[in-house]
């Protein structure tokens, strides 16, 4: 294809002659032509993978890489004074995703496609998406985040559906983005929407009618859920997500020839954590409906249901109460019930019941028992499910429990987001490696060639000064190309302990204005988004806020100690930071991360990670050994017994550690609240001191260690390029590709 021309043709004009708006759009209709083109006939079975969340990113490269059309077009817009990086700024981020759950769909899309599956995604086309982040007075505001313009990725379909509720009925409309392969065939990501939908119901404080169903139904990802109509619209949500998936899966099938009694054959459905799971009630009661019995209409749908847990914390496994439901969606309640019954008939162990003794429906309860398949996302993760969170689940069904870790796709996040390194490893190794991510370890023969040691650092540097680029034109951020970069960027949550990396950077602070400083200066990055009911998130993003400011203003300090928070942390900005990244910070309390995909994309461009052994951090240190990652913290074992045992007491530790305590107290010193607010710094002090729910404290010493061990290794360019290249040559096993297969082969069972 002549790119030049095709785009001149929708143009109407010269590149040179066109604005960057006018491109991007030309571009967006050619790339849209092209998918189209690699539409394939759909095999008689076809995967469904049902999601809340989707975070796709931007799509244009990602397509364009896909498509094969990706260097073609940098080299005519070049020619023709213009950069793809400025053509991109034109795209707006979707905003239908949160954190790791919804990337992993996105990844698995990609996969899917790449490997040639017949599959689609389903899920909503929330309009304002979660929030947007923006910094006042050093604490996180939200602010909408409208995404969707006139021309987009988004295509309206004819396809429409009534989706009944207690209270009304609603008309749907779904809308699709094509999902491109890596060189293969394009598949849809199906997502709901409803056309009375009304944007201007929001006010500035980001409140709107929580009741109006109509108006506020695809308005935003995770509603507040902090009261009982918040709570509500998230039930209207999840049953009109599966409600229409649903309809459009059984009409799929049946046009496909399905008689409905051996609808297993021609669909199989992947529940992406509980949001999705009313699909099997809803299911079941449409195949009533179409005349079936119930209990074949349950067996039906049981063997056609799969369910992937993306976490242990009791607060993401939804209960919901027995009433909500009843007013929500009443037409479910009578197949919940029976359900639960069958359940009762069977197993006298109340724990898994489906409908518990205070009348909350557990929605993973209804996954386990009518679903065939449960996986968790880590080796260590499924372990804990088995052993312990679900252990009474698996010992009812052990024939259904398996693992897939995680994945993800190297067209993003390696031939996409570092074409520098991607380059470089083609002329070393071939491309086979874009297909068959295993052959990185062909890097193994490099690890003692200076040159090519020297080159990786060279390409590491070129990255942080395009960081530094990027954040100071879009943020006004002054980055330190000369400096480690350091850095933790995921959701907030305590969990994942960013108070335990703050912890370390006031005991840093400390260390140097008495006086011992460190030889290679550290930038600590953050980015990450609280959400807005989460108190004590924002306190923590308050506190790393009040710190940037206290330290990178303190000239005694800032030569040797930054501290960076980016705001509104995304997809986009992922892609800048991860390829600049010296040290990946992983440090959730072990057994909490179910698994973390950041991690991989980090070892992936040549970051060591520094973490504890959680999630896959596990499996990245078995890849690597230990002489490339830099493990610290207590067990998951010994985290599951302190809670088993209920005897862990922050203050213990405060009490006895003085370097720690010297830290902690530092929250609320004069300095840090003269420019913080005094309430939000003490609620948090008093957080770590009396609950610490997530055993920041324990961790602290050994994290300190493993830290300065990390910096003081870096000195030693040499021995760190060794370091890079075993991270980047092992990381082969994380391709979402391989995940993929794994899922198609032991659940799916597509074939091409
Ligand atoms: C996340 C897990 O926290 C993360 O460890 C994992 O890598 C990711 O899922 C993909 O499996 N979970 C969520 O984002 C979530 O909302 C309900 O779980």
């Amino acid at each position: 294809m002549k790119v030049k021309q095709e785009l001149e043709k929708l143009l109407g004009k010269e590149i040179a002659q066109s604005s960057n708006e006018e491109v991007y759009y030309a571009l967006l209709n050619l790339t849209k032509q092209l998918a189209d083109d690699r539409r394939m006939e759909e095999t008689k079975k076809k995967i469904y993978y049902v999601s809340a969340e989707f975070l796709i990113g931007k799509l244009l490269s990602n397509n364009m890489i896909n498509l094969g059309i990706y260097e073609d077009v940098k080299k005519v817009l070049a020619e023709s004074g213009k950069t793809l990086a400025e053509i991109e700024e034109i795209e707006v981020e979707p905003s239908l995703g949160n954190g790791g759950l919804g990337r992993l769909a996105a990844c698995f899309l990609d996969s899917i496609a790449t490997l040639g599956l017949s599959g689609a995604g389903i899920g909503l086309n929330y309009h304002l998406g979660l929030f947007k982040q923006v910094f006042e007075d050093r604490m996180q505001k939200e602010q909408i985040n409208p995404w969707i313009k006139d021309q987009s990725w988004l295509r309206k379909t004819d396809v429409t559906y009534p989706v009944t509720f207690g209270k009304c009925t609603v008309q749907s409309r779904l809308y699709e983005i094509d999902v491109t392969g890596y060189n293969n065939r394009t598949n849809k990501l199906c997502l709901f929407d409803v056309e009375t939908v009304d944007e201007s119901i929001v006010d500035a404080n980001h409140q709107f009618d929580k009741t109006d169903i109509e108006k506020n139904l695809t308005l935003f990802l995770y509603p507040d859920d902090s009261d009982e109509d918040g709570r509500k619209l998230r039930i209207y949500q999840q049953y009109f997500m599966v409600s229409n998936a649903a309809r459009l899966i059984i009409d799929e099938c049946k046009a496909k020839g399905s008689k409905l009694y051996d609808l297993f054959d021609y669909a199989v459905i992947q529940i992406n954590d509980t949001h999705p799971t009313m699909i099997i009630p809803e299911l079941i009661r449409l195949l009533v409906a179409e005349g079936m019995n119930m209990d074949a209409a349950i067996y039906v749908v049981s063997k056609t249901c799969a369910y992937t847990n993306h976490t242990i914390l009791a607060e993401a496994l939804e209960k919901w109460p027995r009433h909500y439901l009843a007013e929500v969606v009443p037409q479910l309640v009578p197949i919940i019930e029976i359900l639960d019954d069958k359940v009762r008939r069977r197993f006298s162990d109340e724990s898994v019941a489906i409908i518990d003794r205070n009348d909350l429906v557990h929605m993973a309860h209804i996954d386990i028992h009518y679903g065939f398949s449960v996986n968790g996302v880590a080796y260590l993760h499924t372990e804990i499910l088995k052993n312990s969170e679900l252990n009474n689940f698996y010992k009812i069904y052990p024939e259904k429990f398996n693992n897939k870790t995680n994945g993800i796709t190297f067209r993003r996040w390696l031939l996409y987001c570092n074409e520098l390194l991607s380059d470089t490893i083609t002329e070393w190794i071939g491309d086979g490696y874009k297909k068959d991510a295993m052959e990185l370890e062909k890097l193994l023969a490099f690890v003692d060639d200076d040159d090519k040691l020297e080159k990786l650092l060279e390409i590491k540097h070129q990255n942080k000064l395009r960081a530094k680029e990027y954040f100071k034109e879009t943020q006004g951020i002054e980055l330190n190309e000369n400096s480690i970069f350091d850095i933790q960027v995921k959701r907030l949550h305590e969990y994942k302990r960013q108070q335990l990396n703050v912890l370390y950077v006031i005991h840093k602070y400390l260390e140097i204005k008495a006086g011992k400083l460190p030889t290679t200066p550290v930038t600590v990055i953050f980015g990450a988004k609280a959400a807005p009911a989460y108190t004590i998130a924002k306190d923590i993003i308050h506190l790393i806020l009040c710190l940037q400011e206290l330290i990178n203003n303190d000239p005694e300090v800032s030569p040797y100690l930054n501290v960076v928070m980016v705001e509104n942390y995304n997809v986009t900005l992922a892609e800048k930071l991860i390829p600049a990244c010296d040290i990946s910070e992983q440090i959730s309390l072990a057994s909490k991360e179910a698994s973390g995909t950041g991690n991989m994309k980090f070892m992936l461009n040549g970051a060591v990670t520094l973490g504890t052994e959680d999630g896959a951090n596990v499996e990245i240190h078995q890849l690597v050994g230990d002489d490339n990652i830099y493990i610290f913290g207590e067990s998951s074992d010994s985290v599951i017994e302190h809670y088993a045992k209920a005897d862990y007491v922050s203050r213990t530790y405060y009490e006895n550690n003085p370097v720690l305590k010297e830290a902690v107290d530092f929250i609320i010193s004069d300095a840090v609240i003269a420019l913080g607010n005094a309430e939000m710094l003490h609620r948090l002090y008093n957080e770590l001191l009396n609950k610490d729910w997530f055993m920041t404290f324990i961790d602290f010493d050994s994290y300190v260690d493993a830290k300065e061990r990390a910096y003081k290794e870096y000195e030693d360019r040499k021995a760190w390029a060794q370091k890079m290249m075993v991270n980047i040559a092992k990381a082969g096993f994380f391709s979402s590709d391989r995940t993929i297969a794994e899922y198609n082969n032991d659940i799916w069972k597509i074939i091409k």
